[in-house]
């Protein structure tokens, strides 16, 4: 495997931290490509359980060069609090490399994201607040700060200043006290020569490895249906999570990826407003929030849950060209006497199959759904897939049919155990 992509095929928090701290027991790189401290992906080593945000999966295997690609974006005081506190639980963080290229959150563009917010009332998106969107839209409209900035004070410091002569506009407006440019430099600076020696060209590194024969696992943050550009947006967030991302993320080209691997869960979940067919609002809700400890690993917020929506994994599989799926917590259907199971929706009157081009009529989308049986058994001590119950065996055989991929992993519990490997 030279390299792998392994990404959310759903809205995120399929367990896509545990499929990639896995793979990165035996790569030599992790690298993540998007998205910054909006994600939390929760990982369970020896019954030791992490909560990564900004740093890579490989970061807990010692052999693993975990890399932050220059898709990602960076918010300095994170990076430092999470290095801390994984060297105090006696994690090696001195392999880490950090993209030149990288973009950086400042105090500001977190504002930027509460004030977008609190003006859009009920329109709001649900972000992390973590001030991811207007980090990315400083990238765009090129009056972004990147990793290499910090090293070059004078240049820095204008930088800042540039950007904040708009933006003060807009915070007085808005009644929100104007950032002191010179403060917010300082602050910057201040990570500076920390930073200094993880600060390389990731690109250069990771395709001098791809030559050497070394591999590569990239970890996507958020989920296909959060993607910029392929999520249902305007509720998405604000970089590429799905596999053209890894790319540009990284600068790796195409050719050098041989298995891109969707991580789906036995059914879904979603934090944040916006679309979501299959979403339980009853008891059943609840039920699949308790059994499977839906909550946001960022926020705390309580995740949205419903069933398996395999138009929306189909279409994961085709926007990402999905060599394998990754089957995330089937342990938590146990105890279900059937399990619905979204084959198509009814949008307006009419069956539709695939997820639909315009948001209109995927916010109208009502779930059409098959009912498979249901088992009572704990599974999660199940190693092979002849160990499953018919039940269980049988359900995964029908997501697989139906969401055209086929599943060569299943999750029976968080831990890293806790696995089928079929393929
Ligand atoms: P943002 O902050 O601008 O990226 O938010 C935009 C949308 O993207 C969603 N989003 C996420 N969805 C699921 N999990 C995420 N990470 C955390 C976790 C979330 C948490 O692993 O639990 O703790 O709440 C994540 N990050 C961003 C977000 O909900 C918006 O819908
Ligand atoms: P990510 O953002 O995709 O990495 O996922 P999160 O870490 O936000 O959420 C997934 C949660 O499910 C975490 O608490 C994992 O420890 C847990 N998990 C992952 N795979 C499984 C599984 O197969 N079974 C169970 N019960 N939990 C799992
Ligand atoms: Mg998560």
């Amino acid at each position: 495997m030279p390299a792998v992509i392994v990404l959310g095929a759903q809205w995120g928090d399929e367990g896509k931290g545990k499929a990639t701290d896995q793979l990165g027991t035996r790569a030599d790189y992790v690298v993540k490509y998007n998205g910054g401290n909006n994600a939390g992906h929760t990982v369970v080593v020896d019954g030791e359980k992490f909560a990564l945000h900004l740093l890579p999966g490989g970061i807990l295997s010692p052999a693993c060069t975990p890399v932050i690609g220059n898709g990602v974006v960076v918010d300095l005081k994170v990076l430092f609090e999470e290095i801390n506190d994984l060297a105090s639980r006696g994690v090696d963080t001195s392999r880490l490399k950090v993209s030149a290229n990288a973009h950086i959150i400042t105090s500001y563009t977190r504002k930027m994201d509460s004030l977008s917010e609190t003006t859009l009332g009920d329109k709001k998106i649900g972000t992390t607040g973590r001030g991811i969107g207007p980090t990315y839209s400083d990238k765009v409209s090129r009056s972004g700060l990147r990793i290499q900035d910090l090293f070059n004070e004078v240049e820095l410091r204008a930088k800042v200043a540039s950007s904040l002569s708009q933006k003060n506009i807009l915070f007085k407006a808005y009644g929100v006290d104007p950032f002191d440019p010179e403060e917010v430099a300082d602050e910057l600076l201040s990570y500076a020569e920390r930073v200094r020696p993880m600060v390389i060209d990731t690109t250069l590194e990771l395709n001098n490895g791809l030559d050497a024969g070394r591999t590569i696992v990239f970890e996507g943050g958020q989920s296909t249906m959060l993607d910029i550009d392929h999520g249902t947006y305007p509720y998405v967030t604000s970089s590429n999570p799905t596999a053209g991302g890894a790319c540009t993320g990284t600068g790796v080209g195409p050719t050098n990826i041989q298995r891109v691997i969707g991580v789906a869960k036995a059914y879904v979940t979603r934090v944040g407003e916006g679309p979501f067919p299959t979403e339980l609002l009853d008891e059943s809700g609840e039920w699949l929030r308790e059994q499977g400890h839906e909550y946001g690993v960022t926020t705390g917020r309580p995740r949205r849950c419903g069933w398996y929506d395999s138009p929306v994994v189909r279409y994961s599989s085709r926007v990402n060209g999905l060599t394998d799926i990754a089957l995330t917590k089937l342990d938590v259907l146990g105890g279900l006497e059937e399990i619905p199971v979204c084959v198509a929706y009814e949008v307006n009157g009419e069956r539709v199959d695939e997820v639909p081009a315009f948001a209109a009529d995927f916010a109208a989308a009502k779930p059409i759904y098959e009912y498979r049986p249901g088992w009572s058994e704990d599974i999660s001590g199940c190693r092979t897939f002849e160990e499953l119950p018919q039940a269980a065996q049988d359900y995964v055989l029908y997501l697989e049919e139906v969401s055209r991929c086929r599943m060569s992993v299943i999750g029976v519990g968080p831990g890293r155990e806790a696995t089928i490997v079929r393929h």
